[in-house]
């Protein structure tokens, strides 16, 4: 039976091995089964632009996404908040196709709504604000203009008062709003939606004027690979074994 496989929230970055070796366990074991992967969002810790290409690390993860592609696996990313600077060059290393968020499309018979989910945690003002900033065309033109080094340093003070904020917001602040969820599926026609971000791996119904949608959040990879499977039945956790 045909299937596609929905990854996100990877983070992944010279710190983190263990995921690396998760990721290409994953890639190279679990992937080539399935005709089409979906990442949805934050598979780098942070990306700083396209000129980033070719660190060892990042042609290393291209590489892999690019092979597994070459294999017969349609590849799709979707930008996260961390990596939402992610452009064509990058999609191109990996031979894979840009999506935005969100995005509805048709799965298997299925109306499936995909996005990120940061969007959603509209209760967090203080995020929302950084977003709108940083979403701008005009204001990415500029930071894009600075040298490498220095947009490296600007993410990295930025991860850290990102880090230390988030200790002092509560757990519901930081999940996504029942209110946002419920007007983003009124406005595609009540879809199944999947989403990452909370890394709050979860299934969830929607009982919404008449209609009942199913919201899947994806898991991060820090401790073990994570992953949804999507076929003509429906959606289901993928067995990843070691
Ligand atoms: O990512 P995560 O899960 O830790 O937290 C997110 C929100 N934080 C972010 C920030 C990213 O982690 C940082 C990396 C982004 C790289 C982008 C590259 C280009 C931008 C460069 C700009 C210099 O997304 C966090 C949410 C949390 O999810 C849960 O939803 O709470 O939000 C914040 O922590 C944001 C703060 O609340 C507000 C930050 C205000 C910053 C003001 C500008 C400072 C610029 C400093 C640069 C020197
Ligand atoms: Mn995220």
């Amino acid at each position: 039976m045909k299937y596609s496989l929905f990854i996100s929230d990877l983070h992944l970055c010279t710190n983190s091995p263990h995921t690396t070796g998760l990721f290409h366990h994953f890639i190279q074991n679990i992937a080539p089964h399935a005709e089409a992967l979906y990442i949805l969002g934050d598979l780098f810790e942070y990306w700083a632009g396209d000129d980033d290409l070719n660190t060892p690390f990042h042609l290393e993860i291209t590489l892999a996404l690019r092979t597994l592609s070459m294999q017969g696996t349609r590849i799709c990313i979707m930008r996260g908040n961390r990596d939402f600077l992610m452009d064509d060059k990058l999609a191109e290393a990996c031979n894979a196709t840009l999506l935005s968020d969100p995005m509805l499309l048709d799965l298997y018979g299925t109306p499936t709504l995909l996005t990120h989910g940061d969007a959603l945690c509209t209760d967090d003002t203080a995020y929302q604000e950084f977003r709108r900033q940083v979403r701008d065309t005009t204001w990415q033109q500029q930071f894009l203009a600075l040298p490498l080094l220095q947009r490296k340093a600007q993410i990295e003070q930025l991860r850290e008062k990102s880090k230390s904020e988030k200790q002092h917001k509560s757990i519901s602040i930081m999940d996504v709003s029942l209110h946002a969820v419920h007007e983003l599926l009124q406005q595609h026609g009540y879809p199944r939606m999947i989403h990452g971000h909370t890394h709050r791996p979860a299934h969830h119904l929607h009982h919404l004027e008449g209609h009942t949608c199913d919201r899947w959040v994806l898991g991060d990879w820090d401790k073990c690979a994570n992953a949804l499977r999507c076929d003509s039945s429906g959606i289901s956790l993928a067995s990843i074994p070691d």
